[in-house]
């Protein structure tokens, strides 16, 4: 397993797509060359306007055509399908969230589904289908908020500390079944919490009563140390995105806290943290959701994006000298509506990541990247009712994953009543002049 250390929400983003081109990459398509070459925009809507009778015009159902900045002759057809119901996932009620996870190593991702109220299910990956699996006794009771896997043990099988209303608890994985960790050894915290993190071998939880580090000795014992670290803060954290912001080679903490403050932890040489959101100006709108770290164009420094429920989101984009600068609204990206959740993903498998926003009671919003001549984004703009994405209700999970194993990033949304898995169709096609 390449990668045994998994965000808590299952991020998947190192498995992002490469190339967009899909199987049957012959459509023609009409190019306006009035206004679309390759450099002006990353989206460009063929709409029925333009077309030439010279032409064959093909079906990109969505109208989003992303040109392609290497080959001005093509352009890649952005869309998706909903495949839920076709690979045996069901809608499922009382949904809490999902964790994305290769549980059993066999290189296809699993989607662990949380609930908030009845039993959290695992459904196994069969390679573009999925069933419930049986025996492994993760389906815990009520009221889990995050699963995050780590082999701690270092026999090859993930093992999981799962946590929520009733707190955190380690489970080892023998291959077949989970087991509790002994009390002696392992993570017990009866804390309430949202979220938690590996950095390593030691895991970050944000509880309500605050952040507690569990630092791991010998023999699966683990200590729990935020104080000595100076990771002090006593907020709610809904999030914790991990990044080497500064590139010194150590990762550091952002804490999205939905009471308060949010929380910039820099890693320093010494083991500690030093607490640096008022000096970069990334201490959020006292109530986010969550936070992402995104390089979002090609030879960008690592940025900060961080949603806020009711008020503005953030854009922190990172100058590359240790500031920060919120772009959000320039960029068109600020929204102010009821946002729960945000993931970008490389749906186009360019290098310019698109943004889904999740909201609660307002239609989800889909952000696709303008791009100018030099190869700098300008601007994004909400697509998702060209694409479908557009749903309006209560979102509590957004995950990205290649379910299907075909190099293309698909979209994972659960709501608390219901799921829907959006299947990247994508593809290559070629423009004509
Ligand atoms: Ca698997
Ligand atoms: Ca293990
Ligand atoms: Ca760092
Ligand atoms: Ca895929």
């Amino acid at each position: 397993m390449p990668d045994a250390s998994r965000h808590s929400s299952g991020d998947s983003a190192g498995d992002s797509a490469r190339d967009a081109e899909g199987a049957d990459g012959g459509d023609i398509f009409l190019r306006d060359v009035g206004s679309a070459s390759a450099g002006d925009a990353a989206s460009l809507d063929t709409g029925h306007s333009g077309m030439d009778a010279g032409c064959t015009p093909g079906p990109c159902r969505s109208h989003i055509l992303i040109p392609d900045r290497q080959n001005s002759l093509q352009a890649i057809c952005l869309d998706f399908e909903e495949v839920r119901q076709a690979v045996g996932l069901p809608d499922g009620s009382q949904n809490a969230g999902a964790s994305v996870v290769d549980y059993d190593g066999d290189h296809r991702p699993d989607i662990y589904l949380l609930k908030e109220v009845g039993a959290n299910q695992m459904f196994h990956n069969q390679g573009g289908n999925f069933q419930v699996a049986q025996g492994l006794r993760l389906n815990l009771a009520s009221g889990t908020r995050y699963a995050a896997w780590r082999d701690v043990n270092g026999d090859g099988n993930l093992d999981v500390v799962i946590g929520g209303d009733s707190g955190s608890a380690l489970s080892i994985n023998d291959g077949r079944i989970f087991a509790p960790a002994l009390p002696e050894v392992g993570i017990h915290d009866m804390n309430a919490s949202r979220t938690a993190v590996w950095l390593g071998a030691n895991l970050l939880v944000g509880t309500e009563n605050g952040l507690r580090f569990f630092q791991q000795g010998p023999g699966l014992v683990f200590e729990e140390v935020s104080a000595a670290l100076g990771l002090d803060d006593f907020g709610d954290a809904h999030a914790l995105a991990i990044a080497d912001y500064n590139g010194d080679g150590l990762p550091d903490i952002y804490v999205a806290n939905s009471t308060g403050v949010d929380r910039l932890f820099m890693a320093q040489a010494n083991g500690m943290y030093q607490s640096v959101e008022m000096m970069t100006g990334t201490q959020g709108s006292g109530n986010s959701t969550d936070a992402q770290w995104i390089i979002y164009q090609p030879g960008a420094s690592t940025s900060l994006y961080v949603s806020s429920f009711g008020r503005g989101n953030s854009f922190f984009v990172n100058m590359g000298n240790g500031a920060f600068q919120d772009r959000a609204g320039s960029l068109g990206i600020r929204d102010n509506g009821n946002t729960t959740r945000v993931k970008w993903g490389d749906f186009a498998g360019n290098g310019y990541p698109h943004l889904v926003e999740a909201r609660s009671g307002q239609e989800n919003l889909y952000f696709i990247p303008e791009i100018d001549a030099a190869g700098d984004v300008v601007r994004y703009q909400n697509r998702a009712p060209a694409l479908g994405l557009n749903l309006n209700g209560q979102t509590v999970g957004l995950e990205t994953l290649d379910y299907d194993g075909d190099a293309r990033q698909d979209l994972l949304v659960i709501l608390t009543d219901g799921m829907r898995l959006y299947h990247n169709i994508s593809r290559r096609v070629n423009l004509c002049h």
